[in-house]
C-alpha cells in the first residue's frame, strides 16, 4: 500500500468516526404528520422540531394496558408507544412536557412520570386507530387499572386526548 492510499484510508476512517450517527435515528415521516415535538430536544427531522407518522410511532417500543378510564364505558385495551421511548428517540432534555391537543386543551407533564410510570401515547383502542370522534389519534394513556393509586384529578387532567404537540420545556 503507497502512502497516499493510507492517508485516504486514514482520512476515511476519520470522516466515518466524526459522522454524528445519533443524528440519524430519527427518521422522516412518509404519512400524515401526527405529533411534532419541539422544545429541548437533541433529535430533529425537520427545522428544529421532530415530526412523526403513524409508522414512526407504532416502530418504537410499545406498551398495551388494559384498563378503565373515565371516558369510556368498561375496560378498555389500550396500545402505543410508552412515553418513556418518545422522550428517548428524540433526546428530550427538560423537566417538564406541555402537551397540547388538537383542540385549545393543554397540559403539563412532569419528565418523571415518563420515567417512572408505564404511561403510553396510545395509538390504538382494541387493537383499532382512534378516530379524532373517538378522541384520537393519539391520547395518553396511564395504566389505571395496574396502578389505581393513578386514578385521581392530577392524572385525568394529563390524560390529553387528541394529542398534537408535545414541547419539551425546562
Ligand atoms: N384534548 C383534551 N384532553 C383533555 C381535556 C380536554 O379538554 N381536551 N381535559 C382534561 C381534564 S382537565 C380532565 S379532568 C379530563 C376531563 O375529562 P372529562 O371532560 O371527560 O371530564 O380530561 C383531560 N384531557
Ligand atoms: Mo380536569
Amino acid at each position: 500500500m503507497n502512502n497516499t492510499i493510507r492517508t485516504l484510508i486514514g482520512s476515511l476512517a476519520l470522516l466515518i468516526g466524526a459522522v454524528p450517527v445519533a443524528a440519524n435515528t430519527l427518521p422522516q415521516p412518509t404519512g400524515d404528520v401526527v405529533l411534532t415535538i419541539r422544545g429541548a430536544i437533541a433529535q430533529t427531522n425537520a427545522e428544529g422540531v421532530a415530526h412523526f407518522d403513524m409508522a414512526m410511532l407504532e416502530a418504537l417500543p410499545q406498551r398495551e394496558t388494559r384498563t378503565e378510564t373515565p371516558w369510556h364505558t368498561g375496560v378498555q385495551v389500550f396500545s402505543g408507544p410508552t412515553m418513556q421511548a418518545l422522550m428517548d428517540i428524540v433526546g428530550a432534555e427538560g423537566a417538564t412536557l406541555r402537551i397540547g391537543a388538537l383542540n385549545d386543551y393543554a397540559a403539563t407533564m412532569p419528565m418523571s412520570d415518563t420515567s417512572d410510570l408505564p404511561v403510553i401515547l396510545a395509538t390504538r383502542q382494541n387493537g383499532a386507530p382512534m378516530s379524532v370522534r373517538e378522541k384520537g389519534p393519539l391520547f395518553v394513556i396511564y395504566p389505571f387499572d395496574e396502578m389505581p393509586e393513578l386514578f385521581n384529578e392530577v392524572h385525568f387532567s394529563r390524560s390529553v386526548w387528541q394529542v398534537a404537540t408535545i414541547t419539551i420545556e425546562d
